[in-house]
């Protein structure tokens, strides 16, 4: 975006400023100077959520925009995916820092034909935050990969996510499978992606859909709240 970046010292900018630098610098996909932001922005006080929601997502929004626009092309928004990971690797730990007691398992990866990982990563650090047991199992999983999760991990939650058009369809492949094998109601199912909604979520026998991580938190603490109570009634 700008050309003249080398004059600027990252630590000179007000913290408004900062994040509008931090927001080209992550659609230029430097991702020294991300991380750089990240550690200024945290030293200066700022909570880990909000580092990651107003420069990091928000970044990326832009970068999104453009991508869809045609201004932007793979390899730039591969960096610019590099440069977001690079800074939510240092936010990882303190969102991941928690004191409190295991509330839940949760697998969650990204459903077959699509490899779009940070959502599910994001929401991976924010269930962990949130006290959480989360395997992950990354991208492009056909119905197999998640059966196999099921099985090993033995999860409360199983997460799915989707961010493209021809993908998302596949949700409702895995959950027609677990009807097949008797073992849908076994689990709450989450679902989330960009282009999902609630509508979405009803037609292919989710649970529910989460618009992003905050809310993924949310409906899985709410979920696993009304399952414990439906053990202690029954
Ligand atoms: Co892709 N891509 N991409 N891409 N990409 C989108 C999704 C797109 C909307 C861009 C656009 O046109 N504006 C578009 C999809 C259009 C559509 O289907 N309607 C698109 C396309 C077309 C493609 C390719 C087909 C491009 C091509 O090759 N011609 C290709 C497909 C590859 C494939 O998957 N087979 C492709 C490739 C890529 C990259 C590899 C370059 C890169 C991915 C890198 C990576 O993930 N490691 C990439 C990226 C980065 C994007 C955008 C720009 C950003 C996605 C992202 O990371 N957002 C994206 C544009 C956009 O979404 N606006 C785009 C930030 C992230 C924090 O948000 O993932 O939405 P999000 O996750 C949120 C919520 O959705 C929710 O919580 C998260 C956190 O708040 N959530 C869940 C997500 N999953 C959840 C699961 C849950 C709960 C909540 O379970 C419980």
């Amino acid at each position: 975006m700008a050309d003249d970046d080398d004059d600027i010292v990252l630590s000179e900018l007000d913290d408004e400023e900062l994040v509008l630098q931090m927001h080209d610098d992550l659609y230029d996909g430097l991702k020294e100077e991300i991380e750089e932001g990240t550690n200024i922005l945290l030293a200066r006080g700022w909570e880990p959520y909000r580092v990651l929601t107003e420069a990091l997502v928000g970044g990326m929004t832009i970068v999104g925009k453009d991508f869809r626009d045609g201004i932007l092309f793979v390899p730039e928004v591969l960096l610019a995916a590099n440069a977001m990971k690079a800074g939510m690797a240092i936010l990882k730990p303190l969102l991941a820092e928690t004191g409190a007691p295991t509330i839940g398992k949760m697998v969650i990866g990204t459903v077959k034909g699509d490899i779009h990982d940070i959502g599910q990563n994001l929401v991976t650090m924010m269930m962990e935050g949130a006290g959480f047991e989360v395997l992950n199992i990354g991208i492009n999983n056909p119905v197999e990969s998640y059966f196999e999760a099921l099985d090993d991990f033995k999860p409360d939650i199983l997460g799915m996510s989707a961010l493209l058009t021809t993908t998302m369809p596949y949700m409702k492949v895995v959950i027609d499978a677990m009807v097949e094998q008797g073992i849908r109601d076994d689990y709450i199912i989450l679902v989330g992606g960009a282009p999902l909604n609630e509508e979405f979520g009803k037609a292919i026998g989710a649970d529910g859909y989460c618009r992003d991580a905050a809310v993924a938190v949310e409906m899985a603490k709410e979920m696993m709240a009304r399952k414990h109570n439906r053990a202690a009634a029954g």
